[in-house]
């Protein structure tokens, strides 16, 4: 496929946009070559403004479970614009947006809508401080929960891609306030409880790590930090910005059967536009503003036409949707396997229902030392190979691929064949 197209709009972007991009792992500096500038999408399928049509395996990084531009979504965004595109007051729409997040998730007993998964990160850590007291925040190396300064400490995403876990311009003295633990490390938790353990206000950790490539829990893991989080009076904080309504309707916490004390949510939830949410016990939401003393506001926060977008999307959610990505998922997943050992290709693959990772490394990967194993050039050529195929593949090996009820068997078996290929390339 001819990419002057992309060459040229790239070109031009880096004049005047860092990086030429809007986010970083967009640029395809890890892999090489230059990104595809988009010019529309539908269903599963990517129509680059070069003229080419690509497989779409990155759904917006997670919110694209139907596929893009579903009739039913287009159409509730649409209605709304029409009746104003933000209001800065409170609306019906909110509420119903609350009360179904809230059905979905038992465990968030009150919900704030915020417009992006670093706020609601942000906001329900902030809580989660003035609710304890405490200061102390411990996350796990490779995950990443956006791009707050506390948390971009061993941060996965682009961050672990670029090469930045640590990033520049976030003061020591801000960095001294997050403790990293290594992911599925259940004696370092409790080893840091036992020593510190009054000072820690929270414990945040995605529940299937997708910042690192998909990572599981082991099994006991995430039992452990709710468990440990409530005998030392602390927080547990499930960020499910990428997990929530992918994994099951409910999260990582509906398939593992746990309650966290507060969950974040985003993508998915969102409906694919700005829009994501925090929530937890009530006694912790209680406390933010203007109920209580924690302050967090937004005047596009739990926007009439985001809302509306997400209402749409979650009324669609039914089990047949995700049987139909479970099957998918494992035709992808054996698909791959084979692939690799057709090629004698050393690698793994790491999936949880529809999310999705091709780790270039023997694994198990398991958390972030495992996960840095990983062959990042062999990736960077597998991946070449994809693209040139018509597969769109996160440009990272340290970032989960989607599925969406909208692909069908023939994108899976495409995609395999087109990883065949390129393993052989
Ligand atoms: N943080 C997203 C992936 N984990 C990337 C978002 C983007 O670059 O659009």
């Amino acid at each position: 496929m001819s990419d002057d197209t992309s060459k040229a709009l790239f070109e031009r972007a880096k004049r005047v946009i860092p990086g030429g991009v809007n986010s970083p792992v967009r640029a395809f500096k890890s892999v090489g070559g230059d990104p595809v500038f988009v010019d529309r999408a539908e269903g599963a399928y990517l129509f680059g403004a070069n003229g080419a049509k690509y497989i779409d395996f990155v759904g917006s990084w997670g919110p694209m479970i139907l596929g893009h531009a579903h009739p039913a979504i287009v159409a509730a965004i649409t209605s709304a614009a029409a009746r104003g595109t933000s209001y800065g007051a409170p609306t019906e729409l909110e509420i119903r947006f609350a009360e179904k997040v809230i059905a979905l998730y038992p465990s968030m007993e009150m919900v704030r809508a915020v417009s992006s998964g670093t706020e609601a990160t942000m906001a329900a850590l902030r809580a989660a401080r003035g609710y304890t007291g405490r200061d102390l925040v411990v996350k796990f190396e490779g995950c990443y929960h956006g791009h707050a300064d506390f948390l971009l400490v061993k941060a996965g995403s682009g961050a672990m891609t670029l090469g930045i876990p640590d990033s520049a311009g976030v003061p020591a003295r801000v960095a001294e306030g997050t403790v990293t633990l290594p992911y599925n490390d259940v004696p370092a938790l409790e080893a840091l409880f036992a020593s510190r353990g009054k000072d820690i206000a929270a414990v945040i950790l995605e529940p299937v790590v997708g910042n690192m490539g998909v990572v599981p829990p082991k099994p006991g893991f995430l039992e452990a930090i709710v468990s440990v989080c409530a005998k030392h009076g602390a927080v547990s904080i499930f960020d499910e910005v990428m997990t929530g309504c992918r994994v099951a309707r409910g999260g990582m916490q509906e398939r593992a059967g746990l309650r966290p004390d507060m969950t974040c949510l985003g993508k998915i939830v969102g409906g694919g536009m700005p829009l994501a949410a925090y929530g937890g016990k009530r006694a912790i939401m209680e406390k933010v503003a203007p109920l209580g003393p924690v302050y967090q506001a937004g005047t596009l926060s739990g926007n009439p036409i985001a809302v509306s977008a997400a209402l749409a999307l979650l009324e669609r959610l039914d089990g047949a949707v995700y049987e139909k990505l479970e099957a998918l998922g494992a035709r992808l997943q054996a698909g791959f396997e084979r692939s690799l050992a057709a090629a004698k290709v050393t690698g793994c693959v790491q999936r949880v229902g529809s999310m999705v990772t091709l780790f270039f490394t023997e694994g198990p990967v398991t958390d972030f030392a495992s996960a840095s194993k990983a062959d990042t050039k062999r990736f960077a050529a597998w991946h070449r190979g994809l693209l040139q195929r018509g597969v769109y593949w996160p440009p990272s090996q340290f970032e989960a691929a989607f599925l969406s009820a909208a692909h069908t068997e023939a994108d899976v078996d495409a995609a395999i064949a087109a990883s065949e290929a390129a393993l052989r390339d």
